[in-house]
C-alpha cells in the first residue's frame, strides 16, 4: 500500500470540505497537519497529568516531569544526538536561532564575521543581523549558484580567519535544495567557526544524525513534523552547549541563587528558563513515534516521490516556471512555481476555491525573491498524507489557470 492509503484516516482534519472540495492539503512546509495520536495524546495530558515540571513531589507533577524529560529521550533518539544533554526545548526554529545568535555572539568583538546564505528564511538572517548591529560583527552571505545550489567556491572565499559563526539551512523552504552540511561544516571548521544549521524543512522529511552532520548546533520546530506548534529542538554539540553562557534567565536554569549572583543549571535546563511547553511535549513524543512506526526512509521516499511528480508535470506546463534543483537532483518536499501573468498570491486564491491548500508569497525569504528575480512564489509542499492524486488536481488546476487568463 501507498503511505497515505495507511495513514489518511489518521489525520482528522482531512475530511473537510473546503470551498465545496475535499481538502487537498499542500501546505506542511509552512506547518503539517496532525494525527489523532498527537491531538489524543495532548488532551489526555491535560485530562490527566498536567502540573509544572521539575518541582512538585506529588504525583501529577512526576506524571508531568516524567513526560516531558520522556519528550527528550524520543527526540534524542530520533535525531542520533549523543547524550539528551544536548537536546534544549524551545519555543520553535526562530527561537532557537534568536537563542544561539544571542548566545554565540556576545563574545565575538568587532570585526569579526557571521556567514548566512542567499537561501535563509528570515528566521536565519534576521537574528544574526540583530547581534551584528550590536557587536559591530560583518554579516557576509554566501551566493546560490546554477540550479538553486550553494555556490561553495564562494564559500570557500567567504571564510576569512575572523569568520566566528557559519549559519546555513540544511533544506531551503523554497528550492527545495538539499545542502552538504557535513561538508559545509568541514570547511567551516578549518577557519575555527561555529555552525549552526537550520534544520526547520529537514527534520520532516531526512533521517537525521547529528554524528553524520558534523555541525554544532541543529534547530527544528515539531510544528513542520506531525507535532505541535510552541515546542522547538535545539540541539547542541555537548561541549558547545556547555561553553556557552545563558542569556534568557529565570527559575528552572539555576541551581543555586543569591541576590547579585547565581550559579547555572546542568545541561540542558540551564536553557530552559521558566515553565516549559509541556502538553507540547507530550504531543511531540506522540509524533516522533508516529513517524518513526513508519520509518523515515519510508516518509521520505513517499514525499520525495510526491516532489518528483509535481516538479515534472509542472515544469511540463506552458507559462509555469518551477524553481530549484531539477527532479534529478534530491531535493526536499517542496515545489515553488510561478504562472506567467499571474500573481502568487492570485494563484493561491484560485487554488484555494477549488480546495486545494498553496502558500503564496516570499516565504519569508525576500533576500532569495530578490536573487530569483521575482516577488514571490506559489508553492507546493508535502506530508506523509498527501496523495498523488492531490498532486494531479493541484497540476490541473494550475493548467486551467493558464485559461483564466
Ligand atoms: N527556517 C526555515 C527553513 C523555515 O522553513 C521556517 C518556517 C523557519 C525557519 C521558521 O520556523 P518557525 O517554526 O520558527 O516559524 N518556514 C515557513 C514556510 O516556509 N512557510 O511558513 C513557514
Amino acid at each position: 500500500m501507498r503511505l497515505d492509503e495507511v495513514t489518511r484516516r489518521d489525520f482528522p482534519v482531512l475530511g473537510r470540505v473546503v470551498n465545496g472540495h475535499p481538502l487537498a492539503y499542500l501546505d506542511s512546509a509552512a506547518s503539517s497537519q496532525k494525527p489523532r495520536a498527537v491531538i489524543d495524546a495532548m488532551s489526555q495530558y491535560y485530562e490527566r497529568s498536567h502540573a509544572n515540571v521539575h518541582r512538585s513531589i506529588h504525583t501529577l507533577g512526576e506524571e508531568a516531569t516524567e513526560l516531558y524529560e520522556g519528550a527528550r529521550d524520543h527526540v534524542q533518539r530520533f535525531i542520533g544526538a549523543g547524550s539528551r544533554e544536548e537536546v534544549v526545548f524551545t519555543r520553535g526554529t526562530t527561537d532557537g536561532l534568536n537563542l544561539l545568535a544571542d548566545a554565540l555572539c556576545a563574545s565575538l568583538a568587532p570585526g569579526d564575521e557571521v556567514l548566512i546564505t542567499e537561501m535563509e528564511h528570515h528566521s536565519n538572517i534576521i537574528p544574526w543581523q540583530i547581534a551584528a548591529r550590536r557587536r559591530g560583527l560583518a554579516l557576509r552571505a554566501v551566493p546560490i549558484a546554477e540550479r538553486g545550489l550553494l555556490d561553495l567556491e564562494a564559500l570557500d572565499r567567504l571564510l576569512t580567519e575572523r569568520t566566528r559563526v557559519v549559519a546555513f539551512t540544511h533544506v531551503s523552504n523554497v528550492l527545495g535544495t538539499i545542502n552538504p552540511v557535513a561538508s559545509i561544516c568541514a570547511r567551516a571548521r578549518r577557519v575555527g567557526a561555529v555552525t549552526v544549521v537550520d534544520g526547520a524543512q529537514a527534520a520532516p522529511h531526512l533521517g537525521l544524525a547529528m554524528s553524520a552532520l558534523q555541525c554544532d548546533f541543529y534547530v527544528f520546530s515539531p510544528h513542520k513534523m506531525l507535532g505541535p506548534t510552541g515546542i522547538g529542538v535545539l540541539w547542541g554539540r555537548r561541549e558547545r552547549l556547555a561553553a556557552l553562557e545563558p542569556t534568557r534567565g529565570g527559575g528552572e536554569m539555576i541551581k543555586e541563587v543569591w541576590l547579585d549572583r547565581a550559579e547555572w543549571n546542568d545541561l540542558p535546563w540551564r536553557f530552559e528558563p521558566g515553565t516549559p511547553p509541556i502538553a507540547e511535549a507530550v504531543g511531540l513524543t506522540a509524533a516522533v513515534e508516529y513517524l518513526e512506526k513508519i520509518g523515515m526512509d519510508r516518509v521520505g521516499e513517499h514525499e520525495r516521490a510526491l516532489s518528483r511528480q509535481t516538479l515534472e508535470a509542472l515544469a511540463a506546463l506552458p507559462g509555469v516556471r518551477v524553481f530549484g534543483p531539477p527532479a534529478a537532483v534530491e531535493r526536499g518536499a517542496v515545489v515553488a512555481f510561478t504562472v506567467d501573468g499571474l500573481h502568487p498570491h492570485d494563484v493561491a486564491a484560485l487554488l484555494d476555491a477549488e480546495g486545494i491548500a498553496v502558500r503564496a508569497g516570499h516565504h519569508c525569504a525576500m533576500p532569495l525573491m530578490r536573487r530569483l528575480g521575482v516577488v514571490g512564489t506559489s508553492r507546493a509542499s508535502f506530508s506523509v498524507f498527501n496523495a498523488p492524486d492531490e498532486v494531479d488536481r493541484l497540476v490541473r488546476a494550475v493548467a486551467d489557470l493558464r485559461s483564466v487568463l
